[in-house]
């Protein structure tokens, strides 16, 4: 799995080129993008990049990329980031990391958005996966009472805020045909910061399987 992860992070950042503004994804197989950019730049690669999360700042750091303030861009030309589930319709779910609102904003910020996964993360449709809303603290039980009465069987994670100083639910809905509508009602909920349905976002998505990658394309 770490294979195909790493096989899928490689062929993505292919696509990064000198002078590019970089978004930076999080989870273990942006980790992979993240040290392979990190190798290029070694090999004199010369880009700027934004990070989603603290985490995944630090990885780039380390590796030696350099990350600029997201609040001061405008643009991003290209972002490479994971995801929980992606289907052929380039629809994902994704937060499992608790990073999707950065990674969404992130994401809209950029000309291209490439999802990287191992097999294990392409699905016929999303929804088996749980999915993530990012709450303020202050709406907390009004917003799960209305996760709850939408049938989304919200779960607080314990001991947990996001990067923002948030609380995240994992929610479980019977993912609806229009789930267009569903990201819509969710993104209205007052005290809801974000959720992990990515709809609009990705442009591309590169998946491998025992080595062999696959690109998809919206
Ligand atoms: C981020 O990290 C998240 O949106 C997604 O939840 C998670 C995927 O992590 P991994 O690559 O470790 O499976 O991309």
């Amino acid at each position: 799995m770490n294979d195909d992860k790493k096989a899928a992070a490689l062929a993505a950042i292919a696509e990064v080129r000198d002078g590019m503004l970089v978004g930076l994804g999080t989870g273990s197989t942006a980790a992979f993008a993240i040290a392979g950019l990190g190798d290029r730049v070694a090999q004199g690669l010369a880009i700027r990049a934004v990070a989603t999360s603290a985490a995944s700042e630090r990885l780039a750091r380390a590796a030696g990329i350099l990350i600029v303030d997201f609040a001061g861009v405008s643009r991003v030309d290209l972002t490479i980031d994971g995801a929980d589930e992606i289907d052929s319709r380039l629809f994902a779910i994704k937060g499992a990391g608790g990073a999707m609102l950065r990674e969404k904003i992130v994401a809209a910020s950029s000309d291209r958005m490439i999802v990287i996964a191992d097999g294990s993360k392409r699905v016929a449709r999303i929804g088996a996966a749980k999915l993530p809303v990012e709450i303020l603290p202050f709406a907390a039980a009004y917003v799960l009472r209305v996760l709850a009465e939408m049938g989304g069987a919200p779960v607080v994670r314990a001991d947990y805020r996001t990067d923002q100083g948030n609380l995240v639910a994992d929610c479980r809905f019977t993912m609806p045909d229009d789930v267009g509508t569903l990201a819509a009602t969710l993104a209205g909920i007052p005290g809801v910061l974000g959720h992990g349905l990515f709809l609009n976002e990705v442009d591309a998505a590169y998946i491998a399987d025992d080595g062999i990658v696959t690109r998809l394309e919206r």
